[in-house]
């Protein structure tokens, strides 16, 4: 067996985006194409010898192939140890849980999480550092940048590794420890939550389901909330990791989990629905006939913290991505801590963990996490809120209904326009940019414009900065309309559409939340011609 120098030449495109690269499987089959990232990455780490690196991910197609190149490409870069989920599979909360269990240099995340899967799907692949969280930009700017001037890659050419038995062999010298992707995870969940609570709970007899969507976080929910808190086996639906998710879109909203809700709002609805995504870092929270929009989930979670062992000190401080809504600016405020807000992308939280300014981070995009790890996590979320809900004895929409009576309702929404044309995406934001400097002043509709901006952020912690964040509509009593290109979609541009607005008043609390913010919707449209750029009518999902 020897290393072997495989002459290549460079692909364009591979710049990660807000969570690493992510194109169509059949982007990432070409020969060489998976290879010369991975040749990236190793040479921007330097010196791999006597390193550990962590590998696994949401085993959708295409795992399996990429996880034995790669363990080929870390053999002949010198890696000294490897560590790899069994069959493949480790979630991207449980590779961060992982990397910091066992002092880890870094690890190799394979998901292109909530996009679809299968020969025709997504893959992607991203590079966490010992911290457990995604590399920040000036580390996946310098895997770009090698990307860029590659002439070869070295690999092993020894045979594949066996990645379906627990144990440890050699491969080129490097130690392979395949090892249960479950295990690390579950032990710090029991660390972090009153299992005795939860398992009362289900004792008494409350019902769940947990909507795995074919994806990487049914081991897990199976193990933990059948196996451990001992709910009743069928509690987990859609439970085992396919390759193609079962043709699921494993993106837990409303929309994509309609099945759950529908479940929800039935008549013999369970106490509590949950679902998680393709790689296992987002989720949703349903209670009958309620679902908990992300920004709520944040906010809830942040104001009951110490219900959860855990939490019980009390939480540091709270950051949210710019998008998401303001919820829990008022519960920081009135814990009397810091609330920070970030450019979108989990990368930004991860300064603000390690100097211990925050214990909890959200996103609208259905993450939600805290500095337990460093990826926003799907499966804590939801055991955070079956604490909640076993150690306060309220169901989910009571617990809703009085967080909104105390501290307000951000009516808030996403609309996404998808696979739109590139060039009438970028000319939509840029004709946006050149409007922002007159808005300020101007009353649209029922709104008075106190500032139109382009989100710029100023790290507090290494004072790097990230520029051209979305664009921004602040009105004078709050309310935000917020536009962004995704930095995740592999077709064309999608467009983001976030809107914003508070209600003080108790008895205006429960309205429909489209019908609520339709004249934001009005004048967001009007103002960014949107239709009429991207020959859109209506956006491709609502959540
Ligand atoms: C990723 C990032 C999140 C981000 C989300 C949406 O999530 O980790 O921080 O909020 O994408 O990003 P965008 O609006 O640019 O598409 P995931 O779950 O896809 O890894």
């Amino acid at each position: 067996m020897t290393i072997q120098t495989v002459a290549t030449t460079p692909f364009a495109g591979q710049r990660p985006g807000t969570s690493g690269l992510r194109k169509k499987v059949t982007e990432f089959q070409q020969p060489g194409y998976l290879e010369n990232f991975v040749e990236a990455i190793f040479l921007s780490l330097g010196d791999c010898n006597g390193r550990t690196v962590v590998l696994g991910g949401d085993g959708r197609y295409f795992n399996r192939d990429a996880i034995q190149t790669i363990l080929h490409m870390a053999a002949a870069h010198g890696v000294a140890r490897m560590l790899v989920g069994q069959g493949g599979i480790l979630s991207t909360p449980a590779v961060s849980c992982v990397i910091r269990k066992h002092g880890a240099f870094g690890g190799i995340v394979l998901s292109a999480s909530h996009n679809p899967g299968g020969p025709d799907g997504d893959f992607g692949i991203k590079y966490n550092i010992e911290n457990g969280g995604p590399a920040p930009e000036k580390i996946t700017e310098a895997i770009f940048a090698r990307t860029q001037a590659l002439s070869s890659y070295r690999i092993s050419d020894a045979p594949p590794v066996n990645l379906d038995e627990i144990g440890t062999t050699t491969l080129d010298g490097m130690q392979v420890e395949v090892i249960d992707p479950v295990l690390d995870y579950a032990e710090l969940m029991g660390r972090l939550f009153d299992f005795d609570a939860i398992r009362a709970l289900f004792g008494r007899g409350f019902r769940m389901k947990f909507d795995g969507m074919g994806a990487v976080s049914g081991p897990y929910a199976k193990a933990i909330i059948e196996g451990v808190l001992g709910a009743p086996g069928g509690t987990v639906i859609n439970g085992e990791p396919l390759e193609d998710f079962g043709g699921h879109h494993p993106d837990p909203n409303p929309v994509n989990a309609a099945e759950l809700i529908a479940l929800m709002n039935g008549p013999d609805a369970p106490d509590f629905g949950a679902a998680s995504d393709g790689d296992g870092d987002r989720n949703m929270i349903v209670g009958r006939g309620i679902a908990v929009t992300p920004s709520d989930s944040l906010a809830i979670i942040a104001a009951n913290a110490t219900l959860a062992p855990g939490y019980a000190a009390g939480i540091k401080g709270i950051a949210r991505s710019m998008p998401t809504s303001m919820a829990a600016d008022r519960v920081a405020e009135a814990l009397g801590i810091a609330c920070y807000e970030t450019p979108t992308g989990w990368k930004y939280f991860g300064n603000l963990m390690d100097a211990g300014m925050v214990t909890l981070c959200g996103e609208e995009s259905y993450g939600t996490g805290s500095s337990h790890v460093r990826e926003k996590d799907g499966l804590w979320a939801v055991l955070f809120w079956l604490n909640m809900l076993a150690a306060s004895g309220k169901s989910v929409e009571q617990l809703v209904s009085e967080h909104w009576a105390r501290f307000g309702r951000n009516y808030y929404s996403r609309h996404d326009y998808e696979a739109v044309d590139a060039l009438a995406a970028d000319a939509t934001m840029t004709a946006l940019r050149d409007k922002l400097p007159t808005l300020a002043g101007q009353t649209l509709g029922e709104y008075r414009v106190a500032l139109g901006d382009d989100f710029v952020y100023t790290d507090p912690v290494d004072h790097s900065v990230a520029s051209r964040q979305g664009v921004r509509i602040i009105m004078t009593d709050g309310s935000r309309i917020v536009f962004r290109l995704s930095g995740t979609g592999t077709e064309g541009a999608t467009v983001r559409l976030y809107l914003e607005r508070y209600e003080a008043d108790p008895a205006r609390h429960h309205l429909d939340t489209q019908e609520a913010l339709s004249s934001l919707v009005a004048i967001a449209e009007s103002v960014s011609e949107l239709r009429q750029r991207t020959g859109r009518q209506q956006p491709s999902v609502v959540t």
